[in-house]
């Protein structure tokens, strides 16, 4: 591996390479600038950067997977009569032969491809975004790419004058939708990728297709995938590989968001987490996160699979994620000819029409985390300012209460039925309040009783300018530190190459900070470090998350009381010792969601 990584770092840093000799005149792809000692990937904090703030906004997208794949519609008739089925991966499933394969790629053609229809379904169901395949594990580019020949323009039918993704791209402008493109990293069509002597060849036409896709189109987003370790072809990528191209696409577009796959599908790769085909049960710790799914059971196109989920399930779905704080991106996969399924179609008018009525569609745009109370079992608690939606799929009896158990202390002032006249009787009871609503659901998939709180006052913002940081050229944080100075959050990516400072080395160093922290509300916190390798937090002088020994990127929370005009003293150690380095510090609480730590709430004393 050495000798692909010294190959690719020379190609990475090398001036002028014969660019003839890895396929069509590119511009040589690289970093800005060679990352080293002191170099720091964190730009921002993805939980409140204005750069991610339209993503954890809109809440909902729409997934498409189309490619030469959808050419087959999820059959391919064997040479012995047997029909093989699967969707995008039916060329290695199916065990089609490359030349067959590409045999079949020349009959495509999604004529009937109709950008402005696909976005006016995602914009009826109520999508913000469009994420779309721009090139599958099968490596078939979507766009008229120059760094190769097999794609849409110059393996296809398809009209030679037309280019979906530039369609897409003036659709969605002009309705509104923010546009990102799917790219997947495996690559079962590209003969330099499985071996890892050829890997950096693959690598830079992939950097080169990238940057046309960034340069042409300007996404909003990046959805990488194809980033874990399999065979059949064997896949090189490595974590180290994910570092460089994260850089390399920040350097081309810096307000790009990206996902987690850029990488190897951790905490500590891209801006957010990509749990599939399920809804995790809580909000996530340490990453912004949004869950994909389909609506029947493949992401490409399979004429046979009509089991789709009930615009119900759907609706319900994506209730479950804004109240964890995530995002819900929905597939559709069309057809031979480019068209979306009409059962898809259907059920994205079914969630379109709930969410615009009555104006349900609060408990989910602009909401988030509930926080205030625990999940219930009868439904989904999200939050919008001083607002709680309730969303109960399951109606009380009449005359019965639904109960929410309150994780801090906070009033309700009123609640109301969106889109009924019944009242809504609120009363404490035992650990949270109790709410009787006086007549029926409005509807079988959801009813939301909103809820006017009252948190109680917040304290004002702080005038903290951060931490005191100590830099110390060895792990064990001893003798003197090289480096005193205040650093504004506990927010550091310095990944395999960087370090806190240009005369620390990459490796074997640590970091301690000390001071206050003062939160602006008396409550019960939860601290959430993420860190590789060690990390020890004090909190008033005790330890309360000690995870020192050495790791690869993880999580560590605990859990902690603060009360408001206080300044709790802080201690946080940290060590690298070899490989990555990361060291995060988050908080959150009932009326707080997760953040790094802002220096506002930080002091150096
Ligand atoms: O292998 C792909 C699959 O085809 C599909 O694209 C999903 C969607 O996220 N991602 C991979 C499986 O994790």
């Amino acid at each position: 591996m050495r000798r692909r990584v010294t190959a690719l770092a020379l190609l990475l840093t090398a001036t002028a390479l014969p660019l003839s000799a890895v396929g069509p005149a590119q511009s040589a792809p690289g970093p800005q600038r060679a990352a080293g000692p002191g170099t720091d990937h964190a730009a921002d904090d993805p939980f409140t950067a204005d750069r991610t703030n339209w993503f954890r906004q809109d809440r909902f997208g729409m997934f498409i997977h189309f490619g030469a794949y959808s050419n087959l519609e999820g059959e391919y008739p064997r040479p012995d009569g047997t029909v093989c089925r699967n969707a995008e991966w039916i060329k290695r499933q199916c065990k089609i032969p490359t030349a067959e394969y590409e045999r079949r790629a020349r009959s495509f053609d999604p004529a009937d491809f109709d950008a402005g229809a696909v976005v006016k379904a995602a914009k009826d169901a109520g999508m913000k975004y469009i994420v779309i395949t721009s090139k599958h594990h099968e490596g078939y580019a979507m766009w008229p790419t120059k760094v190769n020949s097999w794609n849409l323009r110059d393996h296809s039918s398809f009209d030679k004058n037309r280019d979906i993704l530039a369609e897409l791209k003036r659709a969605a402008d002009a309705a509104g939708v923010k546009l990102g493109f799917y790219y997947s990293i495996w690559d079962w069509h590209d003969p330099d990728f499985p071996d890892p002597a050829t890997f950096p060849k693959y690598e830079k036409r992939m950097y080169a297709q990238l940057k046309e896709l960034v340069d042409t189109y300007d996404p909003a987003l990046l959805w990488f995938d194809g980033e874990w370790d399999t065979e059949d072809p064997h896949n090189p990528w490595t974590a180290r590989d994910g570092e460089r191209l994260e850089a390399y696409l920040r350097g081309l577009n810096p307000d790009l968001v990206i996902n987690n796959r850029v990488g190897k599908r951790r905490v500590v790769d891209g801006d957010y987490g990509t749990p599939e085909q399920e809804i995790p049960d809580a909000p996530v710790d340490g990453q912004l996160w949004e869950s994909c799914m389909t609506l029947n059971d493949h992401w490409g196109f399979a004429r046979y699979d009509r089991n789709w989920k009930s615009g119900q399930a759907l609706v319900r779905n994506l209730l479950a994620t804004t109240s964890r704080s995530g995002n819900y991106l929905l597939n559709v996969g069309p057809d031979a000819r480019g068209r979306v399924p009409q059962p898809s179609v259907d059920r994205l008018k079914e969630m379109g029409t709930w969410l615009r009525t009555a104006g349900q569609g609060d408990a989910v745009f602009g909401a988030r985390y509930g926080g205030l109370v625990e999940e219930p079992d009868w439904g989904t608690v999200s939050r919008k300012g001083d607002t709680l939606y309730a969303a109960v799929t399951r109606w009380p009896g009449a005359g019965q209460p639904l109960h929410l158990r309150a994780r801090t202390d906070f009033a309700v002032k009123s609640a109301r039925v969106l889109g009924s006249s019944q009242r809504v009787t609120v009363t404490a009871s035992g650990d949270g309040y109790d709410l009787t609503p006086s007549g029926a659901a409005t509807n079988p998939t959801a009813t939301v009783i909103a809820l006017k709180v009252d948190p109680g006052r917040a304290a004002r913002p702080g005038d903290g300018k951060g931490l005191k940081q100590e830099v110390f050229d060895n792990a064990e944080l001893s003798g003197a530190p090289k480096v005193t100075r205040t650093d504004p959050a506990v927010n550091h990516s310095w990944k395999y190459t960087g370090s806190p400072h240009p005369s620390v080395a990459a490796d074997r160093f640590g970091v301690r900070w000390t001071g206050s922290v003062e939160p602006r509300r008396s409550e019960t916190y939860t601290l959430t470090t993420v860190s590789d390798d060690t990390v020890r937090v004090w909190i008033d002088g005790e330890l309360v998350i000690d995870s020192w020994n050495p790791h690869e990127p993880r999580v560590d929370k605990a859990r902690v009381r603060l009360e408001a005009g206080r300044r709790h003293a802080i201690r946080v150690d940290y060590a690298e010792q070899t490989g990555e380095a990361h060291m995060k510090l988050l908080w959150s609480s009932p009326n707080q969601p997760q953040e790094v730590i802002p220096s506002t709430q930080l002091r150096t004393r």
